[in-house]
């Protein structure tokens, strides 16, 4: 019997909120211990929730939201008030605009201190600060109402476009004790918290008509197809019409980006011609120029696949909207080309390869290259050598070019192992990204990281010495945000603005925590300790030492980042 309760007929807060999270199915807790939850994570732990303890609430709820999206069902991060939680609201904030179901419960002070603003420690009126940000927010009041703040939690982080919830815990609730029988039954497991939802026929046949006269059709696949886990009907639908397909970031390993309907290495043409569109869990948000020219074709037709209606002409016309959930989508789709054969037509499909392969000439010749010191292409080139070895592993990845280059060279030949940094462009994803992939697909993860990137949740390493985790990071040392060689203009000799260490030994901070550390200047000593790091199943830090004039200010987002024309006055 826990410290908590002290009679057989009475429990508590402690226990209720321990109690529910457990009657539906959560198996791990990503958080940071202090007032008032130390005594709730170690009763979870106690009770057999895996608890996993960080060094920031950030990367606890990252760990939290990647949790969902591979599994489906929400993560769980648990931080203290104020500060952590507010910590743990980047997190949130990031899974809902990416749709990512996670909750986050955080303790809070006392109410009635907190709401006439008299001071209390860590005072905050969590709740409505989280609202702004996540896709609900409750606070449970009485301890008798933890069964049902529980249940609202995770149907609201499921259902419809998934998202984070906030869960506020007041202090006085986790001590406040009732009746045991009445406890357990005020306890809710949630029956279907993400029900089909099905596309009207109409909806169907409309966008199947649409596809079928199509001359140059296209199917874009997202995050949303990903999530939905669709990969085998969606594998049918592009066999079977041979339309091409082109994958979002987070969606590569849907289909195999080896598969040869995809149209990765001829993206910008096939985006500027195609005729008919259908965007399967993705939108048409920055990520895709807004669906709009000069990027795509003025008279371009869309076909929108989503679970959200108010998606549909977010950003341009949608001529055949498909609302519903993917799953059940896809397979009215496929289900409907029996009696609407659908075939892309065989010009554009030889137009496409025509394309493919000459891109595919200039990338060898990249890719052949050793320079020293190494550039983005030897290096990524060396990453996704071993990854092709290792299609079990999971690919985390974050910075600029390191993250443009790596997506582009690293295949991926399985759904959901790609994890990155989504709609927001945020950094501070990895460790927590990583640390969550190994804990939840008991797979090797490889965390693609720039020098930048990785600083934004380094000292999470300690966090995967401490539980052993089998994560190797490699990090793309240019010394710098984008580059290392960026001057300081008024020459009084401090460091430019996207400068960092280019010398740090990233490897001696994963050596200083009893994991294994890497430093190397050459491709292949770069594929070969990868390869042994992933082999050993253990901690592995690569510190990859890159060329400081190497990057492009901002990666592939150049156009997105204004600059001065004027001289400094
Ligand atoms: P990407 O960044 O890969 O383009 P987005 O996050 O922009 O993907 O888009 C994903 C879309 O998928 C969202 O609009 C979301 O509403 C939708 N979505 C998520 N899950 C489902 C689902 N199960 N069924 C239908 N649509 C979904
Ligand atoms: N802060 C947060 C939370 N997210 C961001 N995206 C940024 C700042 C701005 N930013 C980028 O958009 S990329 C990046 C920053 C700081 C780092 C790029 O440097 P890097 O990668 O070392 O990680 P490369 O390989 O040197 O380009
Ligand atoms: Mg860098």
């Amino acid at each position: 019997m826990s410290e908590t309760q002290t009679d057989a007929t009475l429990t508590d807060g402690f226990n209720l909120v321990v109690d529910a999270l457990k009657l539906n199915g959560i198996t791990e807790i990503y958080g940071v211990a202090g007032i008032p939850v130390t005594d709730l994570m170690r009763l979870a732990q106690e009770k057999g929730i895996h608890y996993f303890g960080f060094r920031h609430e950030t990367s606890a709820g990252h760990a939290a939201a990647i949790s969902g999206y591979m599994r489906q069902y929400p993560g769980i991060c648990m931080t203290v008030s104020a500060p952590g939680f507010l910590n743990g609201m980047v997190a949130l904030a990031n899974a809902t605009t990416n749709g990512f179901p996670m909750i986050l419960i955080s303790g809070s002070s006392d109410r009635a201190i907190v709401d006439l603003q008299q001071g209390d420690y860590e005072e905050l009126d969590q709740m409505n600060a989280a609202k702004p940000f996540a896709k609900a927010a409750y606070r449970i009041e009485r301890v008798e109402d933890i069964g049902i703040g529980v249940a609202r939690a995770i149907r609201a982080a499921l259902s419809g476009r998934p998202g984070g919830v906030y869960l506020d815990l007041p202090a006085a609730i986790l001590p406040a004790v009732m009746d045991a029988g009445k406890g357990a039954a005020s306890l809710i497991q949630v029956v279907d918290p993400a029900p089909a939802s099905i596309p009207a026929d109409s909806a169907v046949t409309r966008a199947l008509a649409l596809l079928a006269q199509a001359k140059r059709p296209l199917v874009i696949l997202g995050k949303g197809a990903s999530y939905a886990r669709i990969e085998k009907d969606i594998r049918q639908f592009l066999e079977t019409t041979n339309i091409p397909f082109l994958p979002m970031s987070m969606a590569k390993g849907l289909m195999p980006d080896t598969h040869p309907q995809s149209a990765a290495t001829a993206r910008s043409k096939v985006l500027a011609e195609a005729d008919v569109v259908m965007l399967v869990g993705a939108r048409l948000n920055w990520l895709l120029g807004h669906g709009k020219p000069p990027q795509w074709a003025e008279d371009g037709q869309f076909i929108q696949l989503d679970i959200d209606p108010v998606e549909i002409d977010s950003n341009r016309k949608i001529e055949a909207p498909v609302v519903g959930d993917i799953a059940s989508s896809v397979r009215l789709l496929l289900e409907g080309l029996s009696s609407m054969p659908v075939k892309a037509p065989q010009d554009w499909i030889d137009s496409i390869e025509a394309h493919k392969a000459e891109n595919a000439k200039k990338m060898a010749t990249r890719l052949a290259a050793r320079p020293v010191p190494l550039n983005f292409f030897a290096a990524l080139g060396a990453v996704s050598r071993v990854v092709q070895d290792h299609p079990e592993a999971y690919i985390v990845s974050e910075g600029a070019n390191t993250l443009d280059v790596g997506r582009n060279l690293i295949d991926m030949a399985l759904p959901r192992h790609r994890l990155d940094v989504g709609t927001w462009g945020v950094m501070g994803i990895g460790m927590g990204f990583a640390i969550a992939a190994a804990v939840t697909q008991k797979a090797p993860v490889i965390a693609v990281e720039g020098d930048s990137a990785f600083g934004f949740s380094g000292m999470e390493i300690e966090t995967i010495c401490r539980y052993n985790l089998p994560v190797t990071v490699v990090i793309m040392n240019n010394g710098g945000i984008y580059r290392g060689d960026d001057v300081n203009r008024s020459g009084d000799g401090e460091p430019g603005v996207t400068t960092l260490s280019a010398t740090a030994r990233y490897d001696m901070m994963m050596e200083a925590f009893g994991g294994k550390g890497y430093t190397v200047t050459t491709s292949e000593d770069l594929e070969c300790a990868l390869r042994e790091a992933v082999a050993s199943g253990k901690p592995a830090l690569i510190n990859v030492v890159i060329d400081i004039h190497v990057g492009t200010e901002s990666g592939h987002l150049k156009k997105l980042n204004p600059s001065t024309a004027q001289a400094a006055k």
